[in-house]
């Protein structure tokens, strides 16, 4: 399958343009302003610990001290450099569509810094050339630098595509010539694979971008020497400690890395969060382009493993701090999880190339449940404001005393220590446009229901629709006899399409072939009825509770709009009956849910326990709002899951 470029894809939704313009107007150059210091922000360390580096970025000033345009020493993460490669790839896709000389003169000027940090041998990474020189490629274990490269290679990549400028792409790829030259089976390389994974969906893209099959070939390197020699990292450790490079002398945990066993033979998901979904995405970036029936079958069991056992309801991944990392199966606390915002980017990812090998109703559903739920809730309304973990319950005075959810931020701190996120939301969400169509030969495929206009090369498709505040889509096609398939959405109500000039052929598993002629209009209609959400009973921390969904929103309730978030209790019976609040303002969007529910009346002594009293409830009402805009009106209590009320109350 075919993807369209950015700038054949106008954005008409004023849901998705208002994020477009939040990112470009105030996102990317508050996010400038951060990476070069150049504000007074709170930047805090992404968990309570003392010892993670906080304050401030730094980022780009490693670079100019890299450079030698500056004088002092690394700050920050190990990867820090991504922060700022992420920045640009965010220009780059705006730019794509929105171009501004300002913005890109500013990105000109990082893009210059980097290039004279780059060693004349094409090595880049700021953090070994200032700390730790002996050290590059030798600490594959921890450090980051195929990951930085990963990031420099995307960013590059667009970059390039929206202004035709080619300094960072030849920094790229004077990199990865570097990389190819030291890593690779010849008895001289290195045989194993970086830390931390994304060089190789980068090099996929890479290759598409160049067609130079080079890059293909090193992706598929990196996936198949990754747990192929168990104690790889194990020897680079004893060698560094041999030859009085390093006194590191960690537990190698291979689970973390996903370097148990290669990569076309493990069956679930594993370790470090994000970087098992950016391998995930890399393996099936490779499927798609050069099939292999091993690597598609880690890709199928890895996805079932993630989808069926190991994802929130939002959508996020994740379920503990420690490591960051997935657990067991059906092990989804709502409270001390992790849901990194990344992690719900990687799993978009890995669902868009899923759906490009094969493209099932399943992918879809997954891509929408964390669009619009995981990876929104990264950042705050003003773009300003960042949540790196995204919890599904939070109670803000536990938060402050229970160690154990030192990671559990109640409100969106101004930047963080350690920032993969907001710019890995600003370049996401600003590449909205690459998610909704996809093309194969003669047939279109339409993911998500998001008012648009795409541009083929024979063909004009319109997307009219006011969702998911509305429940119509209607489309417009000029263009030669084509195919297209749409999607029937899993929470949809009544979902009917009528056709002008087209014609359904086929209806199955909620997919809708369509067969398209010149001016062909359709409409499509739905209903997005409130709906009860309950979990497989194997989720012990959802037993006997209830989330609530509408459309593709999970909503939550905040503490700052309903008192003692604890005492509610849904009755599922009258779920349906929840009606919206009109808000008043022009944007169409009724964001506020209100439900009749029961309220625990106060615990009549105040004791801890009491034997086998039943609750005494009274009618209340509950207001909820969609998940993704928790959190935007100051410190709040939040839940998304609710007790039911017991049956004997109802
Ligand atoms: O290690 C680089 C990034 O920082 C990871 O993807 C995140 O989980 C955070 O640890
Ligand atoms: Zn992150």
């Amino acid at each position: 399958m075919k993807e369209f470029e950015l700038t054949n894809v106008k954005i008409t939704s004023d849901f998705w343009k208002k994020y477009l313009t939040l990112i470009k107007e105030e996102m990317i150059p508050y996010q400038l302003q951060v990476l070069k210091d150049d504000i007074a922000v709170d930047v805090q360390a992404e968990r309570k610990d003392a010892s993670l580096p906080a304050g401030k970025s730094h980022a780009i000033e490693n670079f100019k001290i890299a450079a030698g345009l500056s004088v002092g020493e690394h700050f920050g993460w190990f990867f820090q450099d991504s922060d700022v490669y992420k920045w640009i790839e965010s220009v780059g896709v705006v730019l794509q569509s929105q171009p501004d000389t300002d913005l890109e003169t500013q990105a000109d000027e990082v893009i210059d810094i980097i290039e004279k940090a780059q060693e004349d041998d094409g090595y880049l990474d700021t953090y070994f050339q200032l700390k730790y020189p002996k050290l590059k490629y030798r600490q594959l274990y921890f450090g980051h630098e195929l990951y930085c490269a990963g990031h420099l290679i995307e960013a590059a990549i667009a970059y390039d595509k929206a202004t035709g400028k080619d300094k960072l792409l030849t920094v790229a790829k004077r990199f990865v010539a570097n990389i190819e030259e030291h890593f690779g089976y010849e008895d001289n390389q290195i045989q194993g694979a970086d830390g931390h994974q994304e060089i190789e969906l980068a090099l996929v893209k890479l290759y598409d971008y160049t067609g130079d099959d080079c890059y293909l070939r090193l992706a598929q390197f990196f996936i198949d020497v990754r747990g192929k020699d168990v104690n790889f990292y194990q020897k680079e450790v004893d060698a560094n400690l041999a030859e009085g490079l390093s006194d590191a002398n960690p537990i190698i945990n291979l689970e973390y890395l996903q370097a148990y066993v290669q990569p076309k033979h493990q069956k679930h998901a594993v370790g470090h969060a994000v970087r098992m979904l950016y391998m995930a995405t890399g393996m099936a970036k490779i499927v798609s382009r050069d099939f292999d029936s091993d690597l598609y079958q880690a890709c199928l069991e890895i996805w079932d493993d993630v989808v069926k056992r190991k994802m929130y309801i939002t959508g996020g991944v994740g379920s503990t701090v420690h490591g960051e990392a997935f657990v067991g199966p059906y092990d989804l606390p709502n409270d001390t999880m992790y849901c990194e915002t990344c992690a719900s980017i990687a799993l978009l990812y890995f669902a868009y190339e899923m759906f490009q090998i094969s493209p099932k109703a399943e992918y879809i559903d997954v891509m929408e449940r964390v669009l619009y739920n995981g990876i929104l809730s990264g950042a705050a309304t003003d773009g300003k404001h960042f949540f790196y973990v995204n919890p599904l319950e939070v109670d803000v005075d536990s938060c402050r005393h229970n160690p154990g959810k030192g990671h559990v931020k109640t409100q969106r701190p101004d930047w963080l220590g350690c920032a993969c996120c907001p710019p890995n939301f600003a370049r996401t969400i600003g590449s909205i446009g690459r998610y909704i169509y996809l093309e194969s030969g003669n047939e279109i495929y339409l993911n998500l229901y998001i008012a648009s206009q795409l541009q083929g090369e024979d063909f004009i498709l319109e997307q009219k629709t006011v969702f998911p505040w509305d429940n119509t889509v209607e489309i417009d096609y000029r263009g030669p006899q084509k195919i297209l398939y749409l999607q029937e959405p899993y929470w949809a109500k009544d979902f009917g399409v009528t056709c002008e000039n087209a014609q359904i052929l086929q209806r199955e598993h909620r997919r809708i072939k369509v067969f398209l002629e010149d001016n062909a209009h359709l409409l499509i209609r739905f209903k997005q009825p409130v709906l009860g959400v309950v979990s497989n009973p194997e989720v012990r921390a959802n037993i006997g509770k209830i989330a609530i969904q509408k459309g593709p929103f999970i909503y939550c309730a905040q503490s700052v709009q309903n008192t003692n978030l604890k005492y509610y209790r849904i009755n599922p019976k009258v779920i349906e009956q929840s009606y919206f609040e009109e808000t008043g303002d022009e944007s169409g969007e009724c964001v506020t849910l209100k439900m009749s529910c029961q309220k625990v009346e106060c615990w009549q002594k105040k004791t801890l326990y009491q034997f086998n009293i039943e609750e005494t409830n009274v009618l209340s009402e509950l207001i909820l709002i969609p998940y993704y805009l928790w959190g935007n009106q100051g410190e709040t209590d939040m839940q998304v899951w609710f007790p039911m009320v017991r049956r004997n109350t109802i």
